[in-house]
């Protein structure tokens, strides 16, 4: 009984902290708990006030995000090093780092995050916790900095820096033992404090060292409070609280996608030991199945966070550059068609582009890279729906076309379905649905329906499940001048902040 008490307290301080806030703002929590006696309702209630904390909801409107992987791995031509590697291997003959940002900028690229250390142990700044770093390399006489370069040219271009620290390393002597975390803090720290403002952190959870080798007890925790600490607006992910891996290395997410899901350990004991920056703990459940957070899998849940998929995938087919696969680099259509499946499937794509021996981009990822945005910007400069004449459900349709992501067409209070329906000037050819939710408010549909009118009927053009922040669809061709959008379910309603018709567009 008393626990039910403390719940509903937790639940009832969530609510309130909802209301009367200015609906633009985004300040409802990214967490919820559910009360073991709460009904289906309630829970619906409360899956709908869960919304991203601003770093997420800052993380979510840059779409796309770029890895470089870059170090000693690049010089050996392997993917994982042994950590053995002599430093001195290390020397790029023209490392130009700005080359790396402007052709990920010019890709419509919004935030890179570059690989400070990977497996390997080799560090890419000249840190004080062990020698091997670039500081034993002859590059720049060891006087050089790479972590550097790369923070430099995000700033000077305006896009989003981040840092891929890998818990895993196969060089630190202490790895193995508890001395191992107070190694990785001063890692960490010097990352957070050197180059300025830091916008992500990328734990990787791969780990090879197989029955027999080291263990070691990450102190993820001690981390994350260091990094709410020291860099509190940096969304920290995959083994981390605030962004979620989607689960694959294809860059092909999910057909149904929610960024609300079910959690395990949270507990009013977790949450009171929270840090004042959000949540510090990184959510547990099933995290891979092909669906996380339908209505199904939240009935039974103890908690619900906002935790939203990266969708992350290399333009070659290894994550380090290898000369060998300067032919196998994707193309503009392969990469328009990963646009789709993780930027048009309510994820954040996170598109690794590694730079070869010379510390260049190669000239194939480079143009590909450019005739991919060419594809983009050519196939949504254009919404073919906006000039229709609307007639809807609800209220506020017009709003799906003011370019805004804060306002939206709702349905009249109470309903949780709606109708749309388009009238265009003429009659118009079209093969992608653009829809997005203002998720501000929560993610809360859970079926639609585009259709066309012919000689008197509504026929299907194609359907989906979840929106959520953004969702593409593309199919054959369709010629029509009426079409409807129908919402067929959603979770108390929903906020349609989006509606696109477009036609991609081929290369010239
Ligand atoms: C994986 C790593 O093992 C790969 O080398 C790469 O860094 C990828 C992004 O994550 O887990």
């Amino acid at each position: 009984m008393m626990k039910k008490k403390l719940w509903l307290a937790a639940g009832i301080a969530i609510t309130g902290f909802l209301t009367g806030n200015a609906q633009q703002k985004n300040t409802g929590s990214n967490y919820v708990l559910i009360a073991p006696g709460d009904t289906e309702a309630e829970i619906i209630d409360k899956a709908v006030a869960v919304t991203p904390s601003p770093r997420q909801l800052r993380w979510q409107r840059l779409e796309l995000t770029a890895f470089f992987h870059f170090g000693v791995n690049t010089f050996t031509g392997r993917e994982w090093g042994h950590g053995k590697e002599d430093p001195r291997i290390f020397n790029p003959t023209q490392l130009d780092a700005h080359q790396w940002v402007k052709a990920a900028k010019a890709a419509g690229i919004k935030q890179v995050i570059i690989t400070a250390k990977h497996h390997d142990g080799f560090c890419l700044w000249p840190t004080a916790t062990t020698a091997h770093s670039v500081k034993s390399s002859p590059w720049k006489n060891g006087a050089g900095d790479v972590v550097k370069e790369v923070a430099e040219a995000c700033k000077k271009e305006k896009i989003g820096f981040g840092v891929y620290l890998s818990p895993w390393d196969r060089n630190a002597k202490v790895y193995g033992s508890p001395a191992y975390n107070d190694f990785f803090v001063e890692q960490l720290t010097e990352l957070l404090t050197r180059y300025g403002k830091v916008d992500e952190v990328w734990f990787d959870g791969a780990n090879g060292e197989g029955p027999s080798g080291k263990k070691q007890v990450y102190d993820f925790e001690r981390w994350y409070q260091l990094i709410r600490k020291l860099q509190p607006e940096a969304v920290i992910a995959i083994m981390g609280p605030d962004v979620r891996w989607v689960g694959t290395e294809t860059g092909y997410g999910r057909d149904t996608e929610w960024s609300v899901v079910p959690t395990n350990n949270l507990s009013q004991e977790s949450i009171a030991a929270n840090s004042q920056q959000g949540l510090a703990f990184k959510p547990t459940g099933d995290m891979m199945g092909d669906d996380l957070g339908s209505r199904d899998k939240i009935v039974k849940a103890k908690g619900l966070v906002w935790y939203p998929a990266e969708t992350d995938v290399s333009i070659r087919p290894g994550w380090f550059y290898h000369e060998k696969e300067d032919s196998q680099v994707k193309t503009p259509q392969k990469l328009e068609d990963i646009y789709y499946h993780s930027v048009g499937k309510n994820g954040v794509l996170l598109l690794n582009i590694p730079p070869d021996k010379r510390g260049l981009l190669h000239e194939n990822d480079v143009k590909n890279l450019r005739d991919w945005n060419t594809i983009i910007q050519k196939t949504f400069s254009n919404n073919l729906a906006a000039e229709a004449k609307l007639s809807s459900s609800g209220k506020g349709a017009k709003k799906v076309f003011d370019k805004k992501e804060h306002t939206s067409w709702c349905p009249a209070p109470g309903d949780t379905t709606g109708t749309l329906e388009l009238m265009l000037p003429q009659s118009t050819t079209f093969n992608v649905l653009l829809l997005q939710e203002q998720i501000t408010r929560g993610q809360r549909i859970e079926r639609f329906v585009l259709e066309y009118e012919e000689n008197g009927d509504w026929k299907k053009v194609t359907e989906g499940t979840t929106v959520g922040y953004k969702r593409l669809l593309r199919f054959p061709e369709i010629s029509a001048r009426k079409v409807r959008l129908r919402i067929l379910s959603s979770r108390k309603g929903f906020f349609l902040a989006s509606f696109g018709l477009y036609k991609s567009a081929a290369l010239p």
